[in-house]
């Protein structure tokens, strides 16, 4: 049997930071060489909410080349952007036409995202988890990586899928493969340096609110000199009333890969002024080689688009390959 496979994306929507690092890419390098790994940039989703035309490229390229630098092998993972794919569109607009427009007015994310956006609320917000649906089904994806933010929207894909395979597929013949989660490690939801309640999170307004995975070191050092803290002595893990204590931590654990109780044990006795500098230097000795690579990934943007020419034609053929059962499932001509 072959390596199961997997599907997850960032959207380009700039301001990288360590919540993405951790909470997503440094998973997917981890664990890499166990799957068949189908990682994308998600621009289609990152149009769901205004952004400038100027800047989309851009932060496409920039996602792309922290992809590699953050450790993604070529050899068991293919990169490519979600718009190179036409399928991811045409998919989406087959699945819209069998989704019941109640299971989206449900979905969390859009009702926190559309009161955020007051009147300015397009349809392609709505139909974001559409979109998400179709981006996993078209590669048959055995896993996808979720958080808890992301759990219904995988339940939502689940419900199409089993949908579609309902009315148009034959009992032992299912058109579409029904995706599992594949749950993130503990500790892996990192929070706001400006309130340990709310995750990191890229549009925040506020920079001082996350590390970003290319900021300087006298950056990584300002923003954790200012981070929120409490008047507490001692540092400990998972106590509900500290949260930005238990964030920082963790932060710390995650960073220097040391265990949890190792670090609770060191930090236990420790103040502020002893644990920032001690997470500023990990931060930044961390991020180092993934800065250092990235500048070297950058400069060659010849090599950035054969990755994406190379992954634009893998991903191609497995999506259109989906998108034609699905077609011809629903009774499309097909030539
Ligand atoms: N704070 C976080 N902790 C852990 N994981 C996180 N992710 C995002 N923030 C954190 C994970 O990063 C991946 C990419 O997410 P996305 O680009 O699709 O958008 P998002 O989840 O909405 O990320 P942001 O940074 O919060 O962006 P905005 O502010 O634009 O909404 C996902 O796997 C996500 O779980």
């Amino acid at each position: 049997m072959g390596k199961q496979r997997v599907l997850s994306g960032v959207q380009p929507t700039g301001n990288y930071h360590l919540g993405n690092y951790l909470g997503a890419i440094r998973n997917w390098v981890e664990g890499q060489s166990e799957y068949d790994n189908y990682l994308f940039v998600a621009d289609l989703h990152a149009i769901t909410l205004p952004h400038d035309p100027k800047q989309l490229a851009n932060n496409t390229y920039t996602l792309v080349g922290l992809y590699l630098a953050c450790g993604l092998d070529l050899n068991h993972s293919t990169i490519f952007v979600q718009s190179h794919v036409s399928a991811h569109s045409e998919l989406t607009w087959l699945f819209n036409c069998i989704t019941p427009l109640n299971w989206l007015e449900d979905m969390i994310q859009f009702k926190e995202k559309a009161v955020k956006q007051g009147e300015n609320v397009n349809v392609g917000l709505l139909d974001y988890p559409v979109l998400m649906a179709a981006d996993i089904l078209l590669y048959q994806a055995d896993k996808v990586p979720v958080g808890e933010d992301q759990k219904q929207h995988l339940e939502l894909t689940r419900d199409i899928a089993a949908r579609l395979n309902h009315q148009f597929g034959k009992p032992d013949q299912p058109v579409l493969k029904l995706p599992d989660p594949l749950i993130r490690k503990e500790g892996a939801r990192v929070m706001s340096l400006a309130d340990g309640t709310r995750k990191m999170s890229k549009s925040d307004p506020s920079e001082l609110s996350r590390i970003n995975l290319l900021d300087s070191p006298d950056q990584i050092q300002y923003k954790i000199k200012r981070c929120k803290t409490d008047p507490i002595r001692g540092l400990t893990f998972d106590d509900p009333e500290r949260p930005e204590c238990n964030n920082l931590l963790a932060l710390y654990m995650l960073l220097s890969g040391k265990p949890k109780q190792a670090v609770a044990a060191e930090c236990q006795d420790m103040g502020w002024g002893q644990f920032k500098p001690l997470l500023t230097e990990t931060t930044i000795h961390a991020l180092k080689p993934i800065q250092e690579k990235y500048q070297e990934v950058m400069e060659d943007k010849g090599y950035l688009e054969s990755v994406l020419r190379d992954g634009r034609e893998k991903a191609q053929a497995i999506a259109n390959q989906t998108l034609t059962q699905v077609k011809a499932a629903l009774g499309f001509s097909i030539l």
